[in-house]
């Protein structure tokens, strides 16, 4: 077997990293489609959550395009990290909002909303610095983890778990569901990073693990923005019923 990979692309070809960057952009945009086309079935104050579902795996979409495209011939890759540190900035916050508008009924207000997306934001420029290269990856990875358990913190045992409670249903369920995405499927991205800055690092041993830190983060995307939109659109299916 030559290369199972060895399918449509600009130079003859495929490896692991460009496959999963162009089977991820095909699998956003067919989630966006369906995300999309399926809201005129929602009640009015449904809509608005299962939009944002389509919006999150659409940006990603887009920025997987052109992810691929930094790939080079020659194996040589061009500035993905900033690629993909854009498309984090814009989606995960819009994952905050999904939160927000899911408790909005049972009492979220605008400073839980932007209590997420402050840490979020946190959590996303500590990495980027990390991964950038400009300054200590530990240090700056550490910052970054911090952050991440603030948000963990603050869906499973802030006021957002109390309204999640006392909204109970499939809007409780929805929450819950939500939460193990943030946990565990959340994870799969610090594994990624120390992949991708294990050079020189007290984690150097990551660097032996046979998964690039591009095709980590890949599959983290898929699982977590895919994901968290099907939870979104279950509880938007439940409670129009
Ligand atoms: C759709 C994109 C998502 C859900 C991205 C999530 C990214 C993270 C949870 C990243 C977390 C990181 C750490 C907790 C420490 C190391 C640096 C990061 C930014 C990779």
């Amino acid at each position: 077997m030559t290369n199972l990979f060895y399918i449509i692309n600009d130079h003859g070809g495929m490896g692991l990293e460009e496959f999963t960057f162009f089977i991820g952009t095909m699998a956003l945009m067919g989630a966006s489609a369906f995300f999309f086309l399926s809201l005129s079935q929602f009640d009015k104050k449904w809509r608005n959550s299962v939009l944002i579902s389509g919006l999150i795996t659409f940006i990603a979409a887009v920025h997987y395009y052109y992810m691929r495209g930094e790939l080079g011939p020659d194996g040589s890759a061009g500035d993905i990290t900033s690629i993909r540190y854009i498309d984090w900035i814009l989606t995960v916050p819009l994952m905050c909002v999904e939160f927000y508008l899911l408790l909005k009924v049972a009492g979220a207000t605008t400073k839980h909303l932007r209590d997420l997306i402050v840490l979020s934001l946190v959590m996303l420029i500590c990495g980027y610095v990390g991964e950038a290269g400009m300054g200590s990856a530990q240090i700056w990875g550490l910052f970054s983890g911090v952050a991440y358990f603030a948000i963990v913190y603050m869906i499973k045992f802030g006021d957002l778990a109390k309204l999640a409670k006392s909204a109970g249903g499939s809007v409780e369920t929805a929450h819950n569901t939500l939460f193990w995405f943030v946990l565990v499927g959340w994870a799969i991205y610090p594994i990624g990073y120390m992949i991708g800055t294990a050079d020189g690092q007290w984690y150097s041993f990551m660097a032996n693990v046979g998964l690039d830190m591009n095709v980590v983060y890949n599959i983290g995307d898929a699982i977590n923005k895919i994901g968290f939109g099907l939870v979104v659109y279950a509880a938007a299916v439940k409670e129009t019923k």
